[in-house]
């Protein structure tokens, strides 16, 4: 066995990891649940995390601490773009679901949520280290099947080419939830196109 094989085995297996768990495609105008979970090996005494978020594309709608026997305080600007995160716990925490957090999508394209890691300490508070690290979330434009951020005349042949069988069904399409792409469809998206109706 190789030196660095054997260094390798030595080190130890990981320390103190946040995740996000959760959806990672929503619409423009809806809302969506993530999950901040944490996976460490040794018992985690004070938590100071900040989640920075782009306002003009999310916004925190509510955040629910999920920690027992705890202390957990939140600070959320959504004119800024950010939620700092306060933990403290005597008999620690180590691992499991910390908070959920839901988020409304205000704009179209990819969002990122950023999780830096202010300060971590054990229940002896010494200080250890976590990694820092994004989520990106995919918020798409209802209609926008061409992807340039907005409903256009693209969108409308798009939609009827689906009608008349040029092209194969698409549920994103089926606006009117009747299971088909069909003239009402269509209808509806001219009407939006031109401004007749505000919500496709
Ligand atoms: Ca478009
Ligand atoms: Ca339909």
């Amino acid at each position: 066995m190789s030196l660095f094989l054997l260094l390798f085995f030595a080190m130890p297996v990981h320390g103190q990891v946040f995740y996000l768990e959760g959806s990672n495609q929503t619409n423009v105008g809806g809302t969506f649940n993530i999950s901040l979970m944490l996976d460490s090996n040794v018992d985690l005494g004070a938590i100071q995390l900040n989640v920075t978020f782009n306002p003009s594309a999310l916004q925190l709608e509510n955040l629910t601490f999920s920690v027992s026997n705890a202390i957990a305080e939140k600070n959320v600007n959504n004119e800024l773009g950010y939620v700092k995160i306060g933990i403290i716990s005597i008999s620690g925490i180590r691992s499991g679901k910390i908070a959920d957090l839901k988020f409304k999508a205000v704009k179209s394209g990819n969002a990122t949520i950023n999780i830096s890691i202010e300060d971590l300490t054990d229940t002896k508070n010494n200080p250890l280290n976590g990694k820092s690290f994004n989520y990106t979330i995919y918020i798409a434009l209802k209609g926008d099947f061409n992807g340039n951020g907005l409903v256009d005349i693209g969108d409308v042949a798009y939609v009827a080419y689906i009608v008349v069988g040029k092209l194969p069904y698409d549920e994103n399409a089926d606006f009117n939830n009747n299971g088909r792409v069909d003239i009402g469809d269509l209808a509806k998206i001219a009407y939006y196109l031109i401004g007749k109706i505000n919500q496709l």
